[in-house]
């Protein structure tokens, strides 16, 4: 095993011409997205669910590298709607990433708009969703982006398998969002994860909901896997098989082999898998995702399992088999933070030639920002079902952030004089204290809310460290930021110590991402080049988190270069 995935390495060779897209250059890609309602059952709950075009998963974009991409977006439900092109650069084009209120105003029921941008040096898997309120339960899908040169791996691929984690609710899940806020408690918990939109066999009426997939024996597929739950950090695998990790959030790494993944919500892993097992006599073998949590918080902690089925002759299978259904032995336990950590301590960038690392090796700003939990006094009014009465928030540097009622992008470009934010968002947290030591009930856990931006000119060369804190409970906070890929350039348990801990960073070959898993009671830095004017979310892809307010927004100049700048607004925009 291990060396024949030593051929993989850094090679490239020998790929097959047939899966290689053709190379014409400025293609356009269009795709109409109808948002709608469609009744959906799963666990034997009937609902109507929010959808694009009746599908749930969503359907699939599939693009070439350098393609422009048109994607007309129909509203046809009452509820206002947008999509985000999650980890697409969007250079120049911040007007199609969608976060509404923050580079938007919200497609309103009946109401049209054409997302227009440009694939830029990325290949991959990525994906897409809304990002209205909690709508991404359901709206959502994959975002396949092939390459322009052959892959730096050298087995022949037979076939790409798209595997998308979310969760499913009985309930409706506006409600479960609307209440959380209402009492400022913990949100109802999923009652499935899903595999492809299937809960699979161990949830009560799921058997004929399960994702099955089939594969010949010796052949090799690409996992193109997206963890597009809304609160959960998932661990993934395949009994008896082991997965060769070859790319994250659509940039190569150097391929190393695991028994398991971690992925956060946000993320995306490509894998690829050998059919070189023998199989019992019912020609299966399980796949499974369960969460990575640590959270003290009731939470779902079930798991979902799918089917790799083994294309054999003579082998009578029942579809699925009747169980007991078990999970891989691989698959690691809920608490396994070491499991979690050697995992993100593997992910290298590829750094050759070809895909070379443009990590920043010096610096012009660091921003040093709590990342963490809150309790607010409950309003006098107000009965608050929250830790003690009391209502949860979640904030970055205390800021527990509030989106404004108009489109930050377009007032920003209008040079708008408005009260509604400001550019003064702290570049070290408020207070110190000691971070992730101090008591997690002790002194005052309120937040400060407001609308605070951190701005930075053209081109600015910027570290941001992440400090999670102890306050209420330690979590591993899934950060993702729009607009710009980072460097993980560090990362580790406690304070961070702009001292000692520098020095250690990775400066070579850092992993390339959207979307950092900060460590639990940790911290982890980044950095980016601040090549992309507009207006860029920052948020905890924890959808429950990113609603409380640990989020906040980054605004970049135009450069003086005319290809420095943003490009004028669509007509099509939404207005508020
Ligand atoms: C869903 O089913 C209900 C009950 O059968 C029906 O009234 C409703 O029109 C259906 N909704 C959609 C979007 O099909
Ligand atoms: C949340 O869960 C509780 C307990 O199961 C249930 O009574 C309530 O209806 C749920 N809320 C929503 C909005 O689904
Ligand atoms: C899969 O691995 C388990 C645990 O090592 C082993 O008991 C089982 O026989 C294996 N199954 C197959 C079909 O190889
Ligand atoms: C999951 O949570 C429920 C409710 O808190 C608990 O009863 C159950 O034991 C937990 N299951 C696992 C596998 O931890
Ligand atoms: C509580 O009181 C405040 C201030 O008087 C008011 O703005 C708010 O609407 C009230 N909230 C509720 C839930 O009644
Ligand atoms: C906003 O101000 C900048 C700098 O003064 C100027 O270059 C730009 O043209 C202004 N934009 C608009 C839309 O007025
Ligand atoms: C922070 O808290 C931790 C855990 O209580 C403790 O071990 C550590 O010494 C504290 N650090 C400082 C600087 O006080
Ligand atoms: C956060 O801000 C609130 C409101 O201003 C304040 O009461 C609290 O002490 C601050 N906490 C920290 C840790 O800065
Ligand atoms: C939809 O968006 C518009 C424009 O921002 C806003 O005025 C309206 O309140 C929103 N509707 C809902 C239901 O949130
Ligand atoms: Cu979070």
């Amino acid at each position: 095993m291990g060396s024949f995935y030593g051929l993989i390495l850094g090679v490239v060779l020998l790929v097959l011409a047939g899966f290689l897209p053709s190379s014409s250059s400025s293609t356009t890609r269009r795709f109409q997205f109808n948002v709608e309602l469609k009744n959906v059952t799963r666990l034997c709950h009937t609902k109507p669910l929010l959808t694009v075009n009746g599908k749930y998963p969503g359907p699939t974009i599939t693009v070439n590298e350098g393609d422009n991409v048109e994607v007309q977006v129909t509203n046809r439900v009452v509820s206002n709607t947008t999509i985000h092109w999650h980890g697409i650069r969007q250079l120049r084009t911040g007007w199609a990433d969608g976060p509404a209120y923050i580079t938007q105003c919200p497609i309103r029921g009946g109401e049209r708009y054409t997302y227009k941008f440009t694939v830029v040096g990325q290949r991959g898997t990525l994906w897409w969703h809304s990002h209205v309120s909690w709508q991404r339960a359901s709206v959502h899908g994959a975002f396949i982006i092939h390459p322009r040169m052959p892959y730096p791996f050298s087995v022949p691929i037979q076939a790409d398998i798209p595997i998308l984690f979310g969760e499913w609710w009985n309930g409706d899940i506006d409600a479960i969002e609307k209440d959380m806020m209402l009492y400022g408690s913990g949100p109802n918990s999923s009652d499935s994860y899903t595999i492809n939109g299937f809960p699979g066999p161990l949830y009560p009426c799921s058997i004929k909901d399960t994702f099955t997939y089939t594969v010949e024996s010796g052949k090799t597929y690409m996992l193109r896997i997206i963890n597009a739950a809304l609160n959960d950090e998932l661990f993934f695998a395949v009994a008896n098989h082991t997965l060769t990790v070859v790319e994250t959030d659509a940039v190569y790494v150097k391929p190393f082999t695991t028994t398991a993944i971690m992925i956060t919500p946000g993320q995306t892993t490509n894998v690829l898998l050998t059919a070189n097992q023998v199989p019992d006599s019912t020609g299966m073998f399980t796949m499974a995702a369960r969460p990575y949590l640590t959270s003290l918080f009731p939470f779902d902690n079930s798991t979902t399992l799918g089917f790799l089925k083994y294309k054999t002759t003579g082998i009578q299978t029942i579809k699925p088999p009747v169980g007991p259904y078990r999970v891989p032995y691989n698959l690691p336990q809920m608490e396994d933070t070491p499991f979690a950590t050697k995992f993100s301590e593997k992910l290298r960038s590829l750094a050759t030639a070809e895909y070379p690392c443009n990590v920043p090796k010096r610096i012009d700003k660091r921003v040093i920002t709590t990342v963490g939990l809150n309790l607010q006094d409950c309003p006098a009014n107000q009965t608050c079902k929250g830790f003690r009465g009391k209502k949860f928030y979640a904030s970055m540097n205390n800021q527990s952030f509030v989106r404004p009622t108009l489109s930050i992008l377009e007032s920003h470009y209008q040079n708008l004089t408005t009260s509604a934010y400001t550019y003064n968002f702290p570049d070290k947290p408020p207070h110190a204290f000691n971070f992730t030591g101090a008591d997690p009930l002790a002194g005052n856990l309120n937040p400060e809310f407001g609308t605070k931006l951190l701005a930075v000119p053209y081109g600015t060369k910027l570290e941001i460290v992440l400090q999670d804190t102890s306050l209420l409970n330690v979590e591993n906070h899934p950060i993702h930021v729009h607009g710009h890929n980072f460097f993980i350039v560090g990362r580790g348990f406690g304070n961070f110590d702009a001292t000692k801990d520098p020095a250690h960073y990775n400066l070579h070959d850092p992993p390339e991402r959207n979307t950092v898993a900060v460590p639990v009671g940790g911290w982890a830095a980044i950095r980016l080049n601040a090549d992309n004017p507009g207006v860029w979310f920052i948020h905890c892809h924890l959808e429950e988190h990113t609603t409380w307010g640990l989020a906040t927004g980054f605004i970049v100049d135009s450069g003086p270069e005319p290809s420095q700048c943003l490009l004028p607004p669509p007509d099509d925009l939404p207005s508020c």
